[in-house]
């Protein structure tokens, strides 16, 4: 019988020294990249209608997921985004970092499926590792997820998780939840007023794409996918070494906090000026379409310099299946301090990054970004040089 060796999980959080030679390690979204998951589009498959995408699908396309269901997204778009995912890996190997890609056979999504409490037509697609998995330190974290579609989205991860897990890793799947119908608010409709979520708190959900990591600081916000029964799990979860900060963007299609909210480095902070956090004290003021926003944040920011993005040079035909434009210019990666991977096409905002200091990759991925996201939505970085710190004491 084949057997085989797993390290003890010990000999890699005995001492921080040790900690970082485990596999898996990344403490934040800057520090150096060694090892990344690019996700890979085969097999992407239109999910069927749902309220919980009633909240963030924008409307144009809601005919679509109303009748194309299981089929899947157009051919030539996802074929051209094949090749902008398999270039990133190629740029990404270029500046010495290991890239691992998902395992799966593409047939999977179009598969109908139905467990006690729900029938799905069918998955979504593999596309996007930063919204299934999260490492914290030498812990991967598997996301529950909210979308019926996106139940099984660990499967195409599972063999490189397991390989992570036997070579030192340790791994941990958030409690699956039932998406029963008690997940959802039927009724739930757009309004002007407070946050409206769509999921109740019937159990604990979220995307894994809804945390943002800066070291023993981690920031989130409650949105279309992440309650607050999602947040307090992960903040038990990590225990007291991690303070999770709930922030507020007064978005009402809030869904993942990295189109919003992206960490360029310490001390560094790019922020959506379509979403400004109206959490703590004021720290700039700026102009977006006419008129000024105020900026806040907690306190705990003072001395931060805040960079705002530009507003995204996508035309507003460009098919957008699931997000907002923003992602054109705030879902940036950066591969290491001051390195940072922005989309080709996005002149203004490779010359700002310029200004402000950054060396640009310029990555065209146009073509991959109406699956929902771009480069750090399509990656999971599972190894970055450093170790864990406060970068707030
Ligand atoms: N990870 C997707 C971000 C979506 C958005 O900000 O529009």
């Amino acid at each position: 019988m084949l057997r085989r060796s797993f390290p003890r999980l010990s000999r890699f959080v005995s001492s921080k020294a040790s900690l970082s030679s485990c596999i898996v390690n990344s403490h934040n979204e800057w520090d150096p990249l060694e090892e990344i998951i690019v996700g890979k589009i085969e097999g992407s498959t239109i999910p069927e209608w749902h309220v919980a995408g009633k909240a963030v699908w924008p409307s144009r396309y809601w005919d679509m997921y109303k009748t194309k269901a299981g089929q899947p997204f157009p051919r030539e778009l996802m074929n051209a985004a094949a090749k902008e995912l398999d270039y990133l890996a190629q740029v990404l190997e270029g500046e010495g970092i290991t890239v691992r890609r998902p395992e799966f056979n593409p047939q999977d999504f179009s598969k109908p499926f139905e467990t006690p409490d729900f029938k799905s037509k069918s998955g979504l697609y593999a596309a996007m590792p930063r919204d299934i998995l999260i490492v914290v330190g030498n812990e991967i974290i598997e996301a529950p997820m909210a979308w019926r579609s996106r139940y099984f989205e660990f499967r195409p991860f599972r063999s490189l998780v397991k390989e992570y897990f036997q070579k030192g890793a340790k791994w941990t799947a958030a409690p699956k939840p039932q998406m029963s119908d008690e997940l959802y608010n039927e009724d739930w409709q757009h309004n002007s007023g407070e946050f409206n979520s769509v999921v109740t708190e019937f159990e604990p959900t979220f995307d894994a794409a809804e945390f943002t990591r800066m070291g023993k600081d981690i920031f989130t916000q409650r949105s279309q996918v992440t309650n607050e029964f999602g947040i307090e799990w992960m903040r038990r979860h990590l225990g007291e070494e991690y303070r999770i900060h709930v922030l507020d963007f007064q978005d009402r299609n809030a869904m993942h906090i990295d189109g919003t909210f992206v960490p360029l480095g310490p001390g560094k902070l790019l922020a959506n000026p379509y979403r400004p956090c109206v959490t703590g004290r004021p720290v700039k003021t700026y102009a977006y379409k006419d008129k000024t926003y105020e900026y806040r944040l907690p306190e705990m920011f003072k001395g931060w310099e805040i960079f705002v993005a530009p507003t995204p040079e996508l035309s507003p035909e460009h098919p957008l299946f699931f997000t907002s434009p923003w992602t054109a210019t705030c879902n940036v990666l950066v591969v290491r301090p001051g390195v940072v991977v922005v989309e080709a096409h996005e002149t203004k905002a490779r010359q700002l990054f310029k200004e402000w200091g950054f060396d640009v990759i310029p990555v065209p991925f146009r073509n991959f970004m109406p699956f929902g996201g771009s480069f750090h939505c399509a990656t999971c970085d599972i190894r970055r040089t450093g170790s864990l710190q406060s970068y707030f004491d």
